[in-house]
């Protein structure tokens, strides 16, 4: 595919692409190589305040557009992206960095929770109930509830912006979309591709640019009852307080430490490979990793030496070459983070097994590119047990037994994923019970949620909502409670129903 270069790309405010009012750009960067892909508005309040305003003009009709028509557009978004998977495959590649299987996997994530939302407009089910009065109807049912502003993470380029605006849109809801800076290119794809797929114009809005001038912005904005957020800890937290005042729907999907727990009786082949695909896939760069795998004293000598084994075997490079197992990571301040948690790691005592650096030669200057690093000897509380990292890095933690290996994996402030491996049926049980997580997998890593089941997790990786599945509609609907008295008469519930016993 021919890059782009420098073309400069526009907003897309109700059904028109516009430049930014500021006329101020910034830059799509490739991680492998450094080339420029592109020019793409820098937006500020009032980009941000127009776009809003089409959204909210365009909700007036959407929302009467019937729920099943609704999801024959996304039936069509779904097919359109099933024509452009290789082309959005290989522009993943470069924009975002991931290997290609993998880029390939992000776009069929898209496709699958679009179909999933689109089916969802001839279900969206509510409930009815007998009343306690004669001659009297109840029913619930999801009502839209306006603009929702979506700020989407660089990681998940094409899935994440489709967990976010597919089953916003089947709700009825309009968009005000606030992609991540590090993958403009990508957004824009998605946007171009949802209104072929014959949106009304103004019912998805895409507005470039910076957390701190565009996404503050929407997240302020007083027309803009429901935010959706993927990205840091630090980030949810500061759009929550500025959500506050207006009290907003806030959904979060924040960081992860994620454990994979390996216990004695486990199928180690199978446990390094689920390892390796969790700790290094993406580069690491997922907020499901696994940054932490917990093992049991009698497998941990042979699981570590395989691990290392296994990790020295991956073949760092550009994502779009078939014989790559690890592309770059993001950006120079997401390769100085991650190089800066192994200084951290050695100078806390953990024995640096493998990697540990920032890869050179070979063409890997130009980019981003971090060797797949593991740590042993790691204590539970040090720092990169503890921290999120998002990057090829995982620590190594020995424990005695299941119920320490439960509490270490628990003993950290976030709860997305977890997993365990073991043959005993009892273990994985108990496992799934205690791991105080969003997601547990047994005899499987970390990584792999597949749409149709809720996605998020407990403690400080969100606020109690989900994404995917039927749990997301909760994000995007409001109930409202529905009562038909047909009796012709004043009816009072409390007072004119029956008592038991009466
Ligand atoms: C993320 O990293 O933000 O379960 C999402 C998984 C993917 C989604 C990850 N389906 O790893």
């Amino acid at each position: 595919m021919a890059l782009t270069g420098t073309k400069t790309f526009k907003n897309f405010i109700g059904g028109e692409w516009v430049d930014a009012g500021s006329g101020e750009t910034f830059e799509s960067v490739s991680p492998a190589t450094g080339d420029v892909l592109g020019q793409f508005p820098r937006s500020s309040a009032e980009d941000v305040d127009r776009a809003v305003a089409a959204a909210r003009a365009a909700w007036e009709e959407w929302r009467l557009v019937p729920a099943p028509e609704r999801g024959t557009i996304l039936y069509r978004f779904a097919n359109l992206l099933i024509e452009n998977k290789d082309d959005l495959t290989d522009l993943m590649t470069r924009e975002m960095g991931k290997v290609k299987a993998e880029a390939g996997g992000d776009v069929q994530e898209a496709i699958d929770m679009t179909l999933y939302m689109a089916g969802e407009g001839r279900r969206m089910f509510g409930q009815t109930t007998p009343s306690e009065l004669r001659d009297k109807f109840m029913m619930s049912v999801r009502m839209p509830i306006g603009v929702v502003g979506a700020i989407t993470p660089w990681n998940f380029p094409i899935a994440i912006p489709s967990w976010k605006l597919a089953p916003a849109l089947v709700c009825g809801n309009t968009i005000v979309f606030k992609p991540a800076e590090d993958t403009p290119l990508l957004a824009e794809r998605f946007v171009e591709l949802l209104q072929e797929a014959g949106l009304p114009n103004g019912v998805v809005n895409i507005v470039h640019g910076f957390g701190e001038d565009a996404g503050e912005a929407l997240v302020r904005h007083p027309d803009v009852p429901v935010i959706t957020f993927t990205g840091s800890r630090e980030t949810g937290v500061r759009v929550t307080h500025t959500a506050a005042d207006q009290l907003k729907i806030v959904h979060l999907e924040l960081g992860g430490k994620n454990g994979i727990i390996v216990l004695d009786d486990a199928d180690l082949d199978l446990a390094v490979e689920g390892i390796v695909w969790s700790a290094f896939g993406t580069s690491g760069q997922r907020c499901t990793a696994a940054s932490r795998v917990i093992v049991q004293d009698g497998a941990y000598e042979e699981l570590q030496s395989r691990l290392v084994a296994a990790a020295e075997r991956l073949r760092l490079g550009y994502g779009w070459d078939d014989d790559t197992d690890v592309g770059p990571v993001i950006n120079k301040a997401a390769l100085e983070k991650i190089h800066s948690y192994t200084e951290i790691g050695k100078d806390e005592g953990a024995k640096l097994l493998t990697g540990g650096e920032v890869a050179s030669g070979n063409g890997f200057d130009k980019g981003n590119f971090y060797r797949p690093t593991v740590f042993g000897d790691v204590d539970p509380q040090m720092r990169i047990a503890q921290e999120e990292i998002f990057g090829p890095t995982t620590a190594l933690i020995r424990v005695r037994d299941a119920d320490e290996a439960i509490r270490v994996s628990n003993g950290i402030k976030y709860g997305l994923s977890s997993s365990i491996y073991t043959r005993d049926v009892n273990k994985a049980f108990r496992a799934m019970r205690d791991l105080a997580a969003g997601i547990t997998y047994i005899n499987a890593g970390t990584i792999g949620a597949e749409v149709h089941l809720p996605f998020g997790g407990t403690k400080d990786t969100g606020n109690g909502h989900r994404e995917a599945g039927q749990a997301a509609l909760d994000v995007f609907t409001e109930w409202k409670s529905i009562y038909v008295d047909y009796s012709g008469k004043l009816q009072k519930a409390q007072i004119d129903n029956l008592k038991p016993g009466a």
